[in-house]
């Protein structure tokens, strides 16, 4: 049998602005304290390209070049943090993401890195959208929890939270545990610098 790993491949926000993705989801714990809520913790926020799931190690070198291929072609850029947003809806959300108000230079990478692992965008499973995911909603609270849910849009849903730079695309590979995934890098590929 082959060895896999659960992999995806992020970018990740920086410092500045990871403290204050970390603040925000302080202030949501604290202003609704609902135990339905799995906030991810401050060392895994990220902001998903491509979720490849159960893959063979022995893919992970081609993968790391196609990934270099890509970051050749694509220069540093900014992306900005605005807004919250559910999925599959804010009335009975799964998911809490902070959204990017300018999505186009993030979108344009991650169908790069979309097609560079055979797939297409915009098609089933790997349509992107961009989104850095706050929290997911544990099925038993998504409907007894509405009011909750409203109250969080009109406080936050306007959030903004400042730009990050987008220099470097990252492999991830994800351990899954009890006490919530580890996430470790198994590659780094920068994006080209600006002038
Ligand atoms: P997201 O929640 O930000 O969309 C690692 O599991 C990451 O891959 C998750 O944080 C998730 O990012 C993304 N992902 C996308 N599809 C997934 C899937 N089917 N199962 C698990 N993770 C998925």
């Amino acid at each position: 049998m082959s060895l896999q790993k659960r992999l995806f491949i992020a970018v990740d926000p920086d410092l500045i602005i990871t403290n204050k993705i970390s603040d925000l989801i302080t202030n949501l714990k604290n202003g609704f304290p609902a135990k339905g809520f799995r906030f991810v913790s401050r060392q895994n926020l990220h902001l998903t390209l491509l979720f490849l799931g159960e893959t063979d190690v022995c893919l992970i070198p081609d993968i790391s070049k196609k990934l270099d291929a890509v970051c050749q072609k694509f220069s540093e850029f900014d992306l900005t943090f605005k807004g919250l947003g559910a999925f599959p809806n804010k009335r009975k959300p799964r998911v809490l993401w902070l959204g990017v108000s300018d999505p186009e230079p993030v979108t344009a990478l991650a169908n790069a890195v979309i097609r560079s692992a055979g797939s297409t965008p915009d098609s089933g499973k790997s349509r992107f959208s961009p989104h850095l995911t706050l929290a997911r909603v544990s099925d038993e609270w998504r409907k007894p929890s509405s009011d909750v849910f409203s109250g969080i849009f009109s406080t936050h849903g306007d959030v903004s939270l400042g730009t990050t730079r987008v220099r470097e695309v990252i492999l991830y590979q994800s351990v899954l545990q009890p006490g919530g995934p580890r996430y470790t890098a198994l590659s780094r590929h920068s994006l080209q610098k600006l002038c």
